[in-house]
């Protein structure tokens, strides 16, 4: 039977008051109950994996970050404790505790039980930060096993608990303070999480970027699990004087720049606040990375067009004033102002409305406008009173536009070279029989000698098998048109079907003809292996995101070990599996072979442990932060030496990237 949940009726119980005076109790619009968040949870939150769960925590930092951009809170910190629950606080005004005129209960207790009240104080005090899904703390309380608010105010200490969202007692007095502030401590509900585990290095980027997007704020982070030797435990603090102009800095600390600082833009129109800061490299990647109420509006929007309008129109102008685009044969286009440029956009907007696939998308009208009006004007000015320094932006305009020009036409080459062998597809691949691509994989092979056991192995139905030779191109180093001079790059595209430069596309890649849904990525379990995996991830995250942003690339899996004993084999993909399996198969005589590569596995093996859907493990690529990605790609592969080695010594696990 369908279920049918109070959203579903539209329930909406307006509890406001005709108070104005001040931000009181009975501002708060009950809108529905919580039942509804523990049926069906990923409405809410997103999904309830690690996303989802870490997902939690963002949504009741936020809530301290509004109060820190009111101006009452300077400090935040956040805390794993050892059980894998959650402590945020803040020194804020507290959660107010007043009892509430027509639901006869504190306001807290509304706050925590009422989906949306946080948020619905009232319009006077909009809400600018908001976890992706603006959700509210009260969804984490119905998803939390247990919840506890306390809340330092008037030199009164309140406390209340909760079990799955139902308080256990009303909001009590519990001692006297002498500070103010919120504390919030809640356990995410394992039966409703796949996984309960915190992990230290996700919260602290997105407390790092928090800092970033709000200068002055201070952010703690502090894991009580697995204390150090000493027993201290691994702890880390973000705050930000310079906001946006460091987090610029920060993103482009391993590229050279052209300018000694990042042009900053700030300002204000019709409750639209707009920062900016923007910084030209000597690297051909664009990188604009957005956000709207410090969310990351991975698909643009119309902040982003106003941006772009705005950079486009001055710097053309410039260009052309200062005679500097005389020479060029063809038209400039906007994305060769873009090409070696980081730069942070930030936009808070009172009624944000999200679109797109992933709903990361700035719908309102409105924005382009302003953003371009608060962008140009400042432009402007910057050049006028910085020329030497327009000058390098606009020979490196001018340098885009060539190489794009070249791009261009090695793209036509290759193209044209396709048309004439027949099919276009590239002669090593061993392409599937079936041609959905819904159900259609491809697996990109390290060598030639893994990619014939790999031809062998496969269900040639749906899967396709294509071999790379060798370390493929590093193009975080190289200009375009060098890219399709690189014979491996040029098969992944022609085998994919992609293509660049093409009208239907997205995001500069044209994705319609795509030819298979899974794209795994299939290297050695060794330190090369990884450095090809690596090398693979950077080419896609550069230059094909969305096959990324749509979930259409994974990682294999091959096992690390073989346990035999006679007739008997099992495979481990860690140390912990391999000695269950020894212990298993009953200690002697006991045999155990470390694979080193893929080619070390027969046709069989390899299916049955690495290829085979019933049994395989793929690891799918997604981007927990771009700017984090970006980051991580730009120290990993670019050209100084000393912050490559010094991010991975200070990550020694190298195999996990997290994007
Ligand atoms: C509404 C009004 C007031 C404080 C807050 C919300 C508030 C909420 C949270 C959530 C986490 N930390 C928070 N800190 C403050 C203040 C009302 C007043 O003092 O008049």
């Amino acid at each position: 039977m369908e279920e049918i949940l109070a959203e579903d009726l539209n329930i909406n119980v307006d509890l406001k008051s005709g108070n104005k005076s001040d931000y009181s109790a009975d501002k708060i619009q009950v809108l529905e109950g919580l039942e509804a968040v523990r049926k069906r949870p990923a409405m809410y939150i997103g999904d309830v994996g690690n996303k989802g769960l870490h997902h939690l925590v963002y949504e009741v930092v936020d809530n301290s970050i509004d109060e820190a951009l009111a101006g009452y809170c300077d400090n935040i910190e956040v805390v794993i404790n050892e059980d894998n629950s959650i402590t945020v606080r803040d020194d804020g005004r507290g959660i107010p505790v007043a009892i509430h005129t027509k639901e006869k209960r504190s306001a807290l207790e509304v706050v925590m039980t009422v989906l949306h009240a946080g948020g619905k104080f009232d319009k006077d005090s909009y809400k600018v930060s908001g976890g992706l899904h603006g959700v509210g703390v009260s969804c984490v309380n119905a998803l939390s096993a247990e919840l506890k608010a306390e809340v330092y105010r008037d030199g009164k200490k309140y406390i209340q608990e909760y079990e799955r969202g139902k308080p256990n007692y009303p909001v009590k007095e519990n001692g006297s303070t002498d500070i103010r502030g919120t504390q919030i401590t809640f356990k995410p509900d394992d039966t409703i999480f796949t996984t309960t585990v915190y992990n230290f290095d996700t919260l602290s980027a997105r407390l790092q970027e928090l800092a970033f997007l709000n200068k002055g704020i201070r952010l703690k982070i502090k894991d009580m699990r697995n204390l150090e030797d000493d027993g201290q435990p691994n702890s880390s603090e973000f705050h930000s004087e310079g906001g946006l102009r460091e987090f610029v800095t920060y993103l482009d600390s391993s590229r050279d720049s052209l300018m000694d600082e990042p042009i900053y833009v700030e300002g204000e129109q019709d409750n639209v606040s707009v920062e900016l800061a923007l910084q030209y490299n000597t690297s051909f990647a664009e990188n604009v990375h957005s956000y709207v109420n410090n969310i990351n509006t991975i698909e643009g929007g119309t902040h982003v067009s106003g941006f772009r309008r705005a950079l486009t129109r001055v710097l053309k102008k410039y260009g052309d004033k200062e005679k500097m685009f005389d020479k060029l044969k063809f038209e400039i286009t906007g994305d060769d102002f873009r090409e070696g440029m980081t730069s942070v956009l930030s936009v808070k907007v009172p009624e944000p409305q999200f679109e797109g696939q992933t709903k990361t998308k700035l719908g309102n009208g409105e924005v382009t406008g302003i953003v371009e009006s608060i962008v140009g004007e400042h432009l402007k000015h910057f050049l006028e009173e910085n020329p030497k320094t327009a000058k390098n932006i606009i020979q490196k305009v001018v340098l885009a536009a060539t190489a794009r020009n070249a791009a261009r036409k090695a793209r036509e080459l290759v193209q044209r070279k396709n048309v004439l062998t027949g099919s276009g597809l590239p002669g090593k691949l061993a392409d599937c029989s079936d041609n959905d691509p819904e159900r259609c994989e491809i697996f990109l092979v390290e060598g030639d000698s893994a990619g014939g056991t790999a031809k062998q192995g496969r269900d040639r139905n749906f899967q396709a098998i294509l071999p790379l030779r060798g370390k493929i191109l590093n193009v975080e180093k190289a200009m375009e048109h060098k890219i399709y001079d690189n014979e491996e790059i040029k098969n992944i595209f022609t085998a994919l079907g992609v293509s660049k430069g093409t009208p239907e596309d997205d995001n500069g890649l044209n994705i319609t003809k795509l030819r298979y849904h899974k794209i795994v990525i299939m290297c050695d379990a060794d330190v090369d292996g990884s450095h090809i995996t690596t090398l693979i991830l950077t080419f896609f995250f550069r230059h094909m995101k969305t096959l990324i942003e749509n979930g259409y690339i994974y990682i294999a899996s091959p096992p690390l070990y073989l346990v035999k004993k006679g007739k008997q084999r099992i495979y481990a993909w860690n140390d912990a599996q391999r000695d269950a399996a020894i212990e298993q198969l009953g200690g002697s005589g006991v045999n155990v072979q470390r694979y080193k590569g893929l080619g070390e596995m027969n046709a069989d093996q390899l299916w049955d442990t690495t290829m085979d859907p019933e049994n395989r493990v793929l690891r799918r690529v997604t981007i927990d932060s771009t700017s984090g990605a970006d980051h991580i790609f730009s120290t990993l592969m670019g050209d100084e030496v000393p912050p490559r080695r010094a991010f991975i010594e200070s990550h020694a696990k190298f195999a996990r990237i997290d994007i």
